[in-house]
């Protein structure tokens, strides 16, 4: 309880967060009542007894399914409200948060619907806690490189409200270089980027990442590890890396927190920080990932407080904002 305490008093920056993975059963169940939709499940602890997952795969297939809820603008807000209160609790100063727009303009809810939900909550954090924030739309990976392009044409109206873009959902057959020239547009409007590479994937995806869409920070990443040159180049860089260490072992990725290779990361020099990824389904929040890592891994206080300082480091925040953190 302790090192709870401790690891919640840091000042910490969650950079790898999908806001619709924050989407309790509960709130699935609201959602679904107001808009007259019938959830395949019979309770919130039958829905949250789906939540196990063999693969990314099969977690993605329910994870798209809890999405047809959020119809509304006051449903975004909901949902981003709730887990803003969530993460100040955590200790949380600065959000980074990426959502999918293909897996809503798919279903007929309009970018507006979802921006101004988002942001409404957004803002209110900002008054109320003095919490900071970006917000980074992903391009959904398994459709095609035409659709990410008009994505990100469908963006341009709201590019104000945009840090960066950046890359998600199934990962293997669908490498970075599919999304080259989507990349390449989107830094000449001036967006930066990022995209999930070696979750599933091989080291490949994470150089494609880095050369082809010239990425800001690596979102998983934990598959470099197997490389040496990429570890050498992404500790070089200081290339940050999102790891997300209770989504890692419910999607298998490593078999128990025993084995998460986050700790030799740490000691290869790599800029690691810890992040929830999709907390709802992983039954993780921030600080649950933190104190998963430091007692599976036996983390010093300071490699915790390196973790916190690195999220704050690899942010989206302007130097002069950083420093007052750091
Ligand atoms: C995701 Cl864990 C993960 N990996 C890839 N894409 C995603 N979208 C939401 N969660
Ligand atoms: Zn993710």
């Amino acid at each position: 309880l302790e090192n709870r305490g401790f690891i919640r008093s840091l000042p910490k920056a969650e950079l790898h967060l999908h806001i619709e993975g924050t989407l309790e059963p509960e709130m699935a169940f609201q959602l679904a009542r107001k808009h007259g939709i019938q959830l395949p499940y019979r309770d919130v602890d039958a829905l949250r007894g789906a939540y196990s997952f063999s693969s990314l795969q099969s977690f993605l297939d329910i994870y798209y399914q809890g999405v047809q809820v959020l119809q509304d603008e006051d449903d975004f807000y909901q949902l981003t409200h709730a887990y803003l209160q969530r993460a100040h609790t955590d200790g949380v100063v600065h959000v980074e948060i990426f959502f999918d727009p293909q897996s809503h303009m798919e279903r007929g809810v309009s970018l507006s619907v979802v921006f101004d939900g988002i942001t409404r909550a957004l803002e209110g954090a900002e008054r109320e806690y003095g919490m900071t924030y970006r917000l980074i739309p992903c391009f959904l990976r398994h459709l095609s490189a035409e659709a990410a392009m008009q994505t990100l044409e469908a963006l341009l109206p709201y590019r104000d409200y945009i840090c960066a873009v950046g890359l998600d959902s199934s990962e293997d057959g669908h490498p970075p270089s599919k999304f080259t020239q989507v990349f390449n547009r989107a830094r000449t409007e001036n967006f930066l980027t990022v995209a999930h590479a070696g979750e599933e994937g091989p080291p490949l995806y994470i150089w494609e990442a880095l050369d082809n869409l010239k990425v800001s920070r690596i979102d998983h990443g934990v598959g470099c590890e197997v490389d040496d040159a990429l570890c050498e180049r992404l500790a070089q860089e200081r290339m940050p890396l999102t790891v997300c260490p209770a989504s890692n072992i419910k999607l298998a990725i490593f078999k128990s927190m025993e084995e998460h290779n986050l700790k030799r990361l740490l000691q290869r020099d790599l800029c690691v920080t810890v992040n929830s990824d999709d907390p709802a389904y992983f039954g993780a929040y921030i600080v649950d990932n933190y104190l998963a890592v430091q007692q599976a891994l036996d983390l010093s206080r300071e490699d915790i407080i390196s973790l916190a300082r690195n999220s704050i480091e690899a942010s989206f925040l302007a130097e002069a904002e950083k420093v007052f953190w750091l």
